[in-house]
């Protein structure tokens, strides 16, 4: 799943609402009426048959700062030209050969899109009939020729500075100045047909304020509009993220509207993971969370977010409203402060992992973890020379669940930071129990999620266990993923160095099916890879996968580091990776994950019988 995406990702929530034709404020063009519209990036296009006069006419705008002019020279093609580009203003000359200038207007004012285009006609008589028809057939300005420069810029300006309040009319919501409706469906509707040419998905979230009527009710519609102002701008400024997963050109960053009354609408395109979904949810009830002051009263307003998702539920932008309204309406009648999915299946998926994110939390203090140990065994050295610890959780109510569906969960919510601790914690006083015991040369691997490196506590952390577990010294091994020391930070990177200089050493687990890139074995020195199981699975009869193997070891081994094999389950698997000559392998026919206690017996039986030997792993 991407957490990078693009920091433009969520703008409209954070920006203030714009209509129409939507540019980005370079500062360097005239300056318009909205402080967030720059006039000069607006499309101005001239249709004259005489290519000197648009020239002339491109060159005057140019000086004055406008950068999209297009000229047109062929009436014939202006109108189709029109409606494909949809300027913003229209200069139009009226005597042009093979269609008029009169018959292009025509057209246009009977075009639901270009309508209300502000259109100036180019006239060179000063002939009052001429005026008079081009104003009943819904011209806007004239100018004459031959055109003066300042006259040209004034009236273009002016025309502009109009379209642009009426286009901010049309397309926001006066109360809050968030987009309305119309914007929504046009935006939705572009959405949705790129989503059903990709394969991307559209989220539509519903969010809905359960007290506002009732305020508006006692304290009039002033208070309703001053909360709901209130609300749109901690929308726009707290949910803004750009972590949420959500991908997004420039050109189609999130959305968020008002619509009527008090539903707000977020629109989120181009979804590479519908979690993305449930991340700006929570963002959103987060935001509303607070009470707000109303005049002298603190008002809660008790959010609920319907979220519907498209291609899967809908694929029209009226059934995808519809649905994330029933969302949210099922969200406010589960008691509110919540989000539903517009699908049985995914509420039922939400609702679980709730569940466990909930019990989670309590998981660490309440005792539930504990760690089971997987051997490590050295073929050279015919015995077991380290573990590597697994945690597994004792969750009652919910039964059995296992750490490839906690872990993730625990990654997302932060829960992996203590959890992590408690691991290392444990595993360490585990170890130090094995070597007074005289299992003296165990090396003791521990996972270690990104998130623990990044908090930055684990040195001070790992400085007290080797203190208080002194045989621990050189014993401890920390496995991290590829994806760790790809996105490493220095900070990470000076971590990193602080563990081997304690004696800790490093190891990269699953290596070769992260990002794989090499990059990272040069910046970092390491002691250990662990070549991952999926090309262990199928030797020996796998070629590809044996040659994989072999040079994945020569690569560890010519960077001084140890190789150890993951889910080796056959004598046959065993023999051949001896062969290429992987320093030690793991996996159930060694042993499975085991609990403690039996790890001793586990490795004296190998010591006699042999690892290669049908043994049944505890
Ligand atoms: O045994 P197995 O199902 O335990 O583990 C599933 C996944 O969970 C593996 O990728 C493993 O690395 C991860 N995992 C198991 N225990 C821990 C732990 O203590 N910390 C972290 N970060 N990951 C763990
Ligand atoms: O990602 P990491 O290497 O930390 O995860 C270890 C995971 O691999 C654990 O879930 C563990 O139970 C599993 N595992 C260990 N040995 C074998 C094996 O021989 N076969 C299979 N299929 N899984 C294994
Ligand atoms: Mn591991």
């Amino acid at each position: 799943m991407d957490m990078s995406a693009d920091a433009a990702a969520l703008d409209a929530l954070a920006t203030p609402a714009l209509a129409g034709p939507t540019p980005t404020n370079t500062g360097d063009g005239p300056d318009g009426a909205d402080g967030a519209v720059a006039l000069g990036d607006l499309t101005v296009m001239m249709i004259d048959d005489e290519p000197m006069l648009t020239e002339v006419i491109g060159t005057y705008l140019e000086d004055a700062g406008y950068s999209r002019i297009v000229g047109i020279n062929d009436a014939t093609v202006a109108l189709e030209q029109v409606r494909a580009l949809n300027p913003a203003l229209v200069l139009l000359d009226l005597v042009m050969p093979g269609v008029s200038g009169f018959e292009i207007l025509q057209a246009m004012r009977q075009d639901e899109q270009l309508r209300y285009t502000p259109v100036i006609v180019l006239t060179a008589a000063s002939d009052p009939d001429t005026k008079l028809k081009a104003l009943s057939i819904g011209a806007t300005e004239f100018l004459a020729k031959p055109v003066d420069p300042s006259e040209l810029v004034l009236r273009v300006r002016n025309s502009l500075v109009l379209k642009v309040y009426q286009d901010r009319l049309a397309n926001s919501d006066p109360v809050t100045g968030l987009p309305n409706r119309r914007v929504l469906m046009e935006r939705l509707r572009g959405n949705l047909a790129q989503a059903l040419a990709g394969d991307r998905k559209v989220g539509l979230l519903h969010v809905r304020l359960d007290r506002l009527q009732q305020l508006q009710a006692t304290l009039g519609q002033t208070a309703g509009d001053e909360l709901l102002r209130s609300a749109a701008q901690r929308l726009r400024s707290r949910t803004r993220r750009d972590d949420d997963g959500v991908r997004a050109t420039r050109a189609e960053t999130s959305l968020l509207c008002r619509l009527d009354g008090d539903e707000f609408l977020v629109l989120l395109p181009n979804l590479a993971d519908p979690e993305a979904c449930v991340r700006v949810a929570r963002r959103v009830l987060h935001a509303l969370a607070e009470p707000f002051q109303v005049g002298n009263d603190r008002i809660g307003v008790s959010p609920s977010v319907g979220i519907a998702l498209a291609p899967d539920d809908g694929q029209t932008p009226e059934d995808l409203l519809a649905i994330a309204a029933a969302a949210a309406a099922l969200a406010c009648s589960s008691g509110r402060n919540t989000y539903r999915f517009g699908s049985r299946q995914r509420n039922q998926a939400a609702m679980e992992r709730l569940k466990i994110e909930a019990a989670l939390h309590h998981a660490v203090e309440r005792r539930e973890l504990r760690l089971v140990y997987q051997p490590k065994f050295d073929p050279l050295q015919g015995r077991i020379v380290g573990v590597e610890a697994l945690m597994r959780w004792q969750q009652t109510e919910l039964g059995p669940i296992f750490p490839d569906r906690f872990i993730p969960i625990a990654e997302e919510t932060g829960l992996i930071v203590p959890m992590g601790e408690w691991a290392l914690q444990e595993a360490c006083e585990q170890g130090e129990r094995w070597m007074r015991q005289g299992l003296e040369s165990l090396k003791v691997a521990v996972n270690v999620s990104g998130q623990q490196l990044a908090s930055g506590a684990l040195p001070a952390l790992v400085a007290g266990l080797l203190e208080r577990h002194p045989r621990m010294r050189g014993a401890l091994v920390l496995e991290l993923t590829e994806g760790v020391l790809i996105d490493a930070s220095p900070e990470v990177n000076a971590q990193l160095q602080q563990f081997r200089a304690q004696g800790v050493q490093l190891s990269i687990d699953d290596f070769g099916t992260g990002y794989s890139s090499m990059n990272y074995l040069r910046h970092f020195r390491l002691d250990e890879i662990k070549i991952d199981r999926s090309f262990v699975k199928d030797l020996p009869a796998q070629r590809s996968d044996l040659s994989i193997v072999r040079a994945m070891t020569m690569l560890g081994h010519s960077l001084g580091m140890r190789v150890v094999a993951e889910g080796v389950e056959t004598a046959e698997q065993l023999a051949c990776l001896a062969e290429v000559g992987v320093d030690q392998i793991q996996g159930y026919l060694i042993g499975k994950p085991m609990h403690p206690d039996d790890l001793a017996g586990r490795a004296a039986e190998i010591a006699v019988r042999g690892a290669g030997q049908p043994v049944p792993a505890g």
